[in-house]
Parts: structure tokens; sequence; C-alpha cells
């Protein structure tokens, strides 16, 4: 017997969990350190289009190239932390309120569980409800770090306020994040709009340009971000946006822009911004049709996720920047 359409697994929904944990949709009475959910989700894309939709199912699939054991840290991290993959969020194409609100609630039971959130967008649109729900959940001051080539600092676009333009805008106004604590790392460029540079001034935000980062060198500059992102202490929401890499490193992202972090810098750098813990950690933008035929930009965008998960795992096992020292 044929299956009908409502019966055949979800192309946004059923998928191999990352890394191989343990895929647990129901997160009613579980526990876990982190989980992993994706956010099949884009809306406009305001240059050549390009699915980040698809981006969750690619990372997924990439990330079953790596085990549990990691070289550089000396640490086998899942036994020390529990990681669950939820799957995706049910999303609604075309209606982004009601994407937005799904994810939200999703968020909100990975932290009624007493996890971070590991999120795989998606445009860079769906940080700000990732970001509003945690903030909403720790009920304190939060901060913000950001590793993007671009402000985000967009109003609206099109009369659109929940565009992937406008997520740092968004979070300003959240009563929980003070823009004093929003670091950012890595702008730079010709696509950035010009009355974005005093806007940022002007709301406080601290910010690291490409250039910054090579003067002085990413783990410098992300030490000092870090401080800035963490008021009174509490470890930050941290964002990457896979843009700020280098398209040499991560061709497959809408708003490619030469020059950059290579993928080195970038590993680094995530691993000092979620030393500390993260309150919520994400990778966006991440397009794999215009990806390299080796699956080049979701691989990182894999590996960047365990990365997080194991600075979590070194936390515990008492081996924080265990990969320093090999
Ligand atoms: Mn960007």
């Amino acid at each position: 017997m044929a299956l009908s359409p409502n019966d055949i697994p979800k192309m946004f929904g059923d998928v191999p969990p990352f890394m191989a944990v343990e895929h647990q949709p129901s997160l009613a009475g579980e526990t876990a350190d982190a989980v992993v959910v994706g956010m099949p989700y884009d809306g406009i894309a305001t240059f050549r289009g390009g699915a980040t939709r698809r981006a969750p199912q690619e990372i997924r699939k990439f990330s079953l190239l790596f085990g549990s054991y990691h070289f550089d840290w000396d640490m086998h991290a899942l036994d020390h932390v529990r990681v669950l993959d939820c799957g995706d969020v049910d999303v609604v194409p075309g209606d982004t309120p009601e994407s937005y609100r799904r994810l939200e609630t999703r968020i909100g039971e990975i932290q009624g569980a007493g996890a971070r959130s590991m999120m795989m967008g998606g445009d860079h649109g769906v940080t700000y409800p990732a970001v509003k729900a945690v903030a909403e959940h720790v009920g304190g001051p939060l901060g913000f770090l950001l590793f993007d080539t671009h402000l985000d600092l967009c109003e609206s676009f099109n009369e659109d306020r929940l565009t992937r333009a406008s997520p740092v805008m968004r979070i300003c106004e959240l009563p929980q994040v003070d823009p004093k604590h929003i670091a950012i790392i890595g702008p730079k460029g010709p696509r950035n709009l010009p009355e974005w540079t005093p806007l940022y001034k002007e709301l406080g935000i601290t910010v690291y340009s490409d250039r910054t980062v090579q003067k002085r060198g990413i783990e410098a500059v992300v030490e000092e971000a870090l401080e800035i992102a963490s008021p009174q202490g509490r470890p930050p929401y941290v964002s990457v946006d896979i843009d700020v890499i280098d398209p040499a490193y991560a061709p497959g992202t809408n708003s490619i822009e030469p020059g950059g972090f290579t993928s080195r810098e970038i590993i680094n750098g995530v691993r000092l911004a979620c030393e500390n813990g993260f309150a919520g950690f994400d990778v966006v933008e991440v397009s794999p049709d215009f990806d390299s035929n080796s699956g080049t930009t979701s691989t990182l965008a894999a590996r960047l996720m365990v990365e997080a998960v194991c600075c979590l795992a070194a936390r515990k096992a008492g081996c924080v920047r265990s990969w320093d020292a090999t």
C-alpha cells in the first residue's frame, strides 16, 4: 500500500540526529545539557535567494563525520554531557510570526529541560526569537556575542521587522538585553548600510571589525568581547553567521563577502566565546545550494556546533582550553 503524503517522513522534520545523539522530539520529563534544534526557515532573501531552510538537514548529515572523541581536546565529549536532538521546528513557510512563535515555544521547552539550545538556522532572522525565548527564561541581564560580516541593524526591510537584516535591532529592544552587553566580531565591507555605523555607536554596541581581528588576533579579540557580553559574569548567547568566514572556506551562504575569517580562526573563536558555557548557541545563514560539492560550509557549521558541545563537556571534565596544549 502506498503511503499517503501525510504518512511519509517530513523533508524538514525527520532526519538523522546531529552526531547520532538521541533523537527526542518530546522533551517532557527530559533533562539534558544541550538540545540541538533545527529552524528550517528563511524569509525574504535580499540578494540571490538560496535555501537556508535546507541547512539543518545538511549540517546533521555532515555532523555524522564526527565522533565523541576529539583529538584537540583529548576528551570523549559525550561522556560528560547529555546532548539530545529534538528535530526541526515545524515551520509555516511564508508565515514568519507563527514560525517564530513555534520556535520560541520549542526553545522554552529546551530551557525547561535545564538545557541550552543549539540551533541550526535558517536565515539570521531566527536568532531574534531564539534570543527572546532564552532571555525570558533567564530573566536577568543577558549578553549577546555575534560573529557576522554585517551589523544587521535594519529597523525593517520592506516594512517587515522580522527579516534577516534586522535581528540585532530586535535583540536590542529586548528588556533583558542592554546593547552595552552586545559585541559583534567581524564586520567588514561594502554590504553594510551607512546608517548602521552611527547607529551601533549610539546604541552602545561594541564592534570588532575584521581589520581589528587581523591586527589583534581572534583570540585576544574574543576574550575581550566575552567580558563585554557577560553581564554579572553570566555567559552570553553566542550566534555565528557563517558569512563572517571567507567564502574560500564557506561558500555556501547568500551574502558572500570576500575577506574574512579562516576556518581555523572561527573554530578558535567559538571555543573562546563558549568557554564559560553559553545561554544559547546558533549557526545561521548556511545555504547548502551554494555550497561546494564537498559540503564544505555545512561541515564547518557542524564542526562549530561540535566545538560548542566540547566547551560544555570540558567544563564538566575539568579540561577547559585543553585544546591549547595539544
Ligand atoms: Mn551576515
